[in-house]
């Protein structure tokens, strides 16, 4: 099967590109998380990786968050397997050691908003077709303590009380209003930024950058950890529910009505 995820990395920079390649939509599949799991492991893991920008090589989307079809109609443990690696995701990317920036080339809802915002830097393309958000509720879903955590953690109590309720997509510029994004730049210009970015992050000792880091986002990474298995429980009992069921697979006619 067709590689999902494309590493470039460069040595002399210590910058590596992580491109997003699941057509059509970068939704986040159990091969999918899986294979960025393991990417984003091997770039930890070699010494000369100092930074690491994830972005998309598909036109107009990010990533479409989690893939709905490993939500709708698959056996319980199947689903604690799925969140477990969704779980393995965000613990990745959020406690990770390396300068993490989203190269955010397209729309970006749900999952993919949560993968853009446990970067440590997020720069849009200033594009009006593309949103970006948490709109889980808007699926009849909720987002777990985890989301609204990280959320909060970027916008604010707030803002994230508001946007999560209504399930918000912001455009590209009200996304930088709220903080969401931290800076938009024209579509073509999404990697040239992430990687001139980098290299400020890059000037500063990466010891000092990293127990920084560590500080402000510990705390919110061992919620997760102390209640890993309690919250793929929680995850498996929500999502098998019939009222659930019903609910994902009403989005995903809605979903596929659109085009025709
Ligand atoms: N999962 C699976 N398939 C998807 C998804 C997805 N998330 N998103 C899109 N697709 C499919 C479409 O159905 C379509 O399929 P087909 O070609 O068979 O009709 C194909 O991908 C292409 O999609 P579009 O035609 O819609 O492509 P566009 O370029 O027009 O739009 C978008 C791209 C903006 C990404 C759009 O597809 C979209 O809005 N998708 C839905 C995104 C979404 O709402 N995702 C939420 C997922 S839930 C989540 O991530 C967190 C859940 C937390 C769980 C908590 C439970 C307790």
């Amino acid at each position: 099967t067709k590689a999902k995820v494309k590493v470039d990395l460069d040595s002399s920079t210590g910058v590596a590109v992580l491109g997003m390649e699941s057509s059509p939509v970068n939704s986040l599949s159990l091969d999918f998380l899986t294979e960025f799991c393991i990417s984003l492991e091997k770039l930890e893991m070699d010494k000369s990786c100092r930074g690491v920008i994830i972005t998309s090589t598909l036109p107009k989307v990010f990533s479409a968050g989690l893939d709905i079809m490993e939500m709708y109609g698959k056996s319980p443990e199947r689903c604690g397997e799925f969140w477990k690696a969704v779980q393995e995701m965000w613990l990745k990317v959020y406690g990770s050691d390396m300068v993490t920036i989203a190269a955010i080339n397209g729309s970006s809802p749900a999952g993919g908003c949560l993968m853009a915002l446990a970067c440590d830097y997020r720069i849009m393309a200033d594009n009006p077709r593309y949103s970006i958000g948490l709109n889980e509720t808007q699926l009849g879903i909720v987002a777990p303590f985890w989301f609204k955590d990280t959320m909060i953690n970027t916008v604010g109590n707030r803002t994230a009380e508001v946007a999560l309720q209504l399930g918000l997509l912001y455009s590209a510029p009200d996304a930088l209003k709220i903080g969401l994004v931290d800076q938009l730049v024209p579509q073509d210009q999404v990697l040239t930024a992430a990687q001139e970015n980098m290299a400020k992050w890059l000037a500063i000792p990466d010891p000092a950058r990293q127990i920084t880091k560590s500080m402000m986002r510990k705390q919110t990474i061992d919620r997760l950890l102390s209640n890993r298995e309690a919250d793929i429980t929680n995850f498996v009992s929500f999502i098998t529910k019939e009222s659930i069921q019903r609910s994902l697979r009403m989005y995903l006619e809605m979903l596929k009505g659109r085009k025709a």
